[in-house]
């Protein structure tokens, strides 16, 4: 008999949530980067297989410090998940990285949690040398897996014991006719945030942090080429000129990582207008 769940995935900044979100479902859903806070929302999307429907949430890395106005409001939607329906934790962790005073923020919710918590090591392709400073944890959770969620690595087994540990009726969601499993991005969305991701892909230091992408327009034309207009705000001038770059290179570069990203995503043709504003309406979002 099939049966279904719902999933948290929590952890620090950086750690591979949204990376393991799209290994899992197959499909980019949720946009990654070696950057910490590149999830800005929690993101909702569907494992679907013979043994049933997993939702997973993948959430936005917690900070220790949430000193401007968006990490207090990232933070915040990661906690607003901490009410919401789930049955298993996935508590993620990063061994290549030192254990630090962020993860005791982290830690200290997970112990909270009334529910089954799934420790994962992940990274694992890599050399984990801070793992020691990690492995007290699985003392305090139902089970722990070493996975790597970019390589693809020892993913069964863990999957296998989430799946043990749920029991809601099958199907939690119908997705007979749905081509994407995520659940709450639409596709003005999902172009807003594969822009975002090149934002933060080619951009430094705090640039990335100051930045949102609005689609005005998505037009499909007569040829079945994709016409895409969209804006990059910025919080004041001086970044907007780092986002714009000598020439206009920074943002010609932003924009054709995009326009080739989403060619492959839709396969079609895209032009991408792309410009980049600075918009001090967008400060009292960004902090
Ligand atoms: N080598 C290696 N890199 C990984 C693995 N998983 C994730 N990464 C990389 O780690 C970086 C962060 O990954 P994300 O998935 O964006 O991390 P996140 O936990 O969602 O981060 P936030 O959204 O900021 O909380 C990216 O550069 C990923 O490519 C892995 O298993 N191995
Ligand atoms: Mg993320």
């Amino acid at each position: 008999m099939k049966k279904a769940g719902i999933v948290l995935l929590i952890g620090r900044p950086n750690v591979g949530k949204s990376t393991l979100l799209n290994t899992l479902v197959g499909q980019k859903v949720s946009i990654t980067s070696p950057k910490p806070q590149t999830t800005r929302f929690p993101i909702r999307a569907v494992l679907e297989d013979e043994r049933g429907q997993l939702i997973f949430i993948d959430t936005p890395g917690i900070f220790k410090k949430a000193e401007d106005v968006l990490s207090r409001e990232v933070n915040r939607k990661t906690l607003a998940t901490l009410d919401e329906e789930f049955d298993v934790v996935v508590y993620m962790v990063d061994p290549t990285r030192a254990r630090s005073f962020e993860e005791g923020r982290v830690l200290g919710i997970v112990r909270k949690i009334n529910k089954p918590v799934i420790l994962v090591f992940n990274k694992i392709d890599l050399e984990t040398k801070h793992m020691a400073e990690y492995v007290f944890i699985q003392d305090e959770v139902a089970a722990t897996y070493k996975i790597s969620a970019l390589k693809d690595k020892h993913i069964k087994p863990f999957i296998e014991d989430v799946f043990s540990r749920v029991d809601r009726e099958y199907p939690l969601v119908d997705m007979t006719d749905s081509v994407t499993p995520a659940l709450n991005m639409n596709s003005r969305l999902f172009l807003q945030e594969i822009i975002r991701e090149k934002v933060y892909l080619f951009t430094r230091e705090e640039v990335p942090y100051k930045v949102g992408v609005a689609v005005e327009e998505i037009k499909e034309r007569d040829n079945g080429s994709l016409y895409i207009k969209a804006v990059v705000y910025t919080v004041d001038k001086r970044y907007r000129g780092m986002l714009v770059g000598r020439q206009g290179k920074m943002v010609k570069e932003i924009g054709m990582a995009a326009r080739k990203e989403l060619e492959r995503s839709t396969n079609k043709k895209v032009f991408l207008d792309l410009r980049v504003e600075a918009n001090h309406h967008l400060q009292e979002m960004l902090g």
